[in-house]
């Protein structure tokens, strides 16, 4: 153990650094030390110059060209650059020794040999670095960044989503994007934002958010936002286009034409089209089970009940869980399923059959069968439609409740199954990676993603392949990463993708 300084010396004038003496043969040529008294005290120098030379240290008494490493205690990096200056005005050609911490010496004293110099070591000031703008350092698209399942700005995201959401109601498309897009930013910022200056430079914020995200962090709350989400309007949208085959220009004709609830809509049939005729009775028997979220364990239990339909009609076909739940979600809307086997061809009409033997174990509620169009896939990519092709089904499943839950269920009697949204969506083995990247989403991360492909790389991405429009070719990929690779993006994992 060292002995502790026992008394504190000014620094000292360089030129007392000068004297001469014989530095001893060592066993580290490349180090030559130099400890520098100021603050250290003769004493405890002439001590720490001892116990070094033992050690078979280089210990100069003189500060010369030869040095390779000064030593100080208790110096601060202001102090230690000045005291070089100082230094290097007396000799001039001297090359630039390392300032270090009297933490190294210690250390390699302890080490029994000279010790890696580190950062904590050296007595530098650090120059004072300019923060790049966050634009800078956070990409434009969201597919060129990481957006974890828990991120840090969840009330500021989930307000701008509020506005984005209003304006989508209004089909105000641009004013959407703006919002959904500073909202999807707040989403991969990587630390929790406590002032407006964080933001400034990032791209798709304007003064509206700015004034939202102020009012929020200094409130916890908006009022604008607030108001948004009591109003009748935005109340009444939602509980319209939760019904399973209602979008946004249904409902905002309904809201317009005086409809507020499910009641009034199973009271007046008259004011359904043919086709809204044939869902949404089915949508409205089941607006409960449908509106509540699926678990995990619900989606896997279906996973697990088309599994075994597949293994009846196709062994060695593949069911993949895909959309939120691959993203990680605990809960989701829906369930998404892909189907494929892996001899292209053989999946070719394989949804009616699944479809029947799901229907014999009265699992099917309701389904709308499209078939496929795979004949024109390349067509629809080279018109650059984002509409799938593959054969797919639509279904309202009735999911048998598990023994446990029912046990655990509320108190007025318990349900014995329950009815959940599920996509099956087949595809060629060929294809698989494309339609995995696509189903997966988020929905924004893949509006995102195609963005990217079609106005930085110009091609054509979506749920069939990726074409080059110039070249007129199609990519061939066997994974996920080789079409991150080929669009240039560094791979996101599926958990990394909630924009
Ligand atoms: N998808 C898309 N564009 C759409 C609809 C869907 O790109 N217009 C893709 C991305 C979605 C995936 O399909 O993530 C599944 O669609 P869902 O609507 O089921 O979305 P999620 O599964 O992500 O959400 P949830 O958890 O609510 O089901
Ligand atoms: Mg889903």
């Amino acid at each position: 153990m060292l002995p502790k300084r026992r008394r504190r010396v000014r620094a000292g004038s360089p030129h007392s650094a000068l004297a001469s003496s014989t530095p001893p043969a060592a066993r580290f040529p490349g180090v030559a030390i130099y400890l520098a008294e100021p603050r250290m005290g003769r004493s405890r120098r002439a001590f720490l110059t001892r116990l070094a030379r033992s050690k078979g240290f280089r210990i100069l008494d003189v500060y010369s060209s030869e040095v390779t490493h000064v030593v100080m205690e208790e110096t601060s990096a202001k102090e230690a650059i000045c005291w070089q200056k100082d230094m290097n005005a007396l000799l001039p050609d001297c090359p630039q020794p390392a300032l270090l911490d009297i933490s190294w010496f210690t250390e390699s004293m302890a080490a029994g040999q000279p010790v890696p110099e580190e950062v904590r070591h050296r007595l530098e000031v650090a120059e004072p670095r300019k923060e790049p703008p966050i634009s800078v350092t956070i990409p434009a698209y969201a597919c060129q960044r990481p957006s974890p399942l828990t991120p840090h700005n969840t009330l500021l995201s989930e307000a701008l989503e509020t506005l984005a959401e209003a304006a989508g109601f209004e089909g105000k498309e641009g004013r959407f994007l703006t919002f959904y897009r500073a909202a999807s930013m707040l989403k991969s910022l990587p630390y929790p934002v406590t002032s407006l200056s964080q933001l400034h430079g990032l791209p798709y914020f304007g003064e509206h958010s700015f004034r939202v995200i102020q009012e929020l962090l200094e409130h916890g709350t908006c009022e604008e936002v607030e108001q948004i989400r009591c109003s009748e309007r935005h109340q009444t949208m939602k509980l319209f286009t939760h019904i399973f085959g209602v979008g946004v220009k249904t409902a905002s004709r309904w809201y317009q034409e005086g409809l507020r609830t499910l009641d009034e809509l199973r009271e007046q049939p008259q004011r359904l089209t043919q086709q809204q005729k044939a869902v949404l009775p089915t949508g409205l028997q089941y607006y409960q089970d449908l509106s509540t979220p699926v678990s995990r364990a619900e989606a896997e239990a279906l996973q697990q009940l088309v599994e075994a339909a597949m293994r009846e009609i196709l062994p060695g076909a593949t069911v993949t869980l895909t959309g939120g739940f691959r993203r990680g979600k605990l809960q989701g809307h829906d369930v998404d399923f892909l189907i494929t086997h892996p001899e292209e061809g053989q999946e070719v009409g394989l949804l009616p059959r699944v479809m029947r033997c799901l229907q014999s174990q009265g699992l099917v509620l309701y389904h709308q069968y499209h078939r496929s169009h795979l004949a024109d896939s390349a067509h629809i990519l080279r018109q650059r439609s984002t509409m799938d092709a593959f054969e797919r089904s639509f279904c309202i499943l009735r999911l048998p409740q598990s023994q446990q839950a029912a046990l655990e269920g509320p108190l007025h009697p318990c349900p014995t199954w329950k009815a959940v949204r599920v996509d099956l969506v087949v595809t060629p083995n060929s294809q698989f990676p494309f339609a995995l990247l696509g189903w997966t989403g988020s929905q924004f991360f893949e509006r995102e993603l195609r963005r990217f492909s079609r106005q930085e790389k110009g091609l054509c991405l979506n749920s069939h392949g990726l074409f080059d429009p110039e070249r007129k070719t199609f990519f061939h990929a066997t994974s996920e990463e080789d079409v991150f690779r080929f669009l240039g993006l560094k791979y996101l994992p599926p958990e990394q993708r909630n924009a």
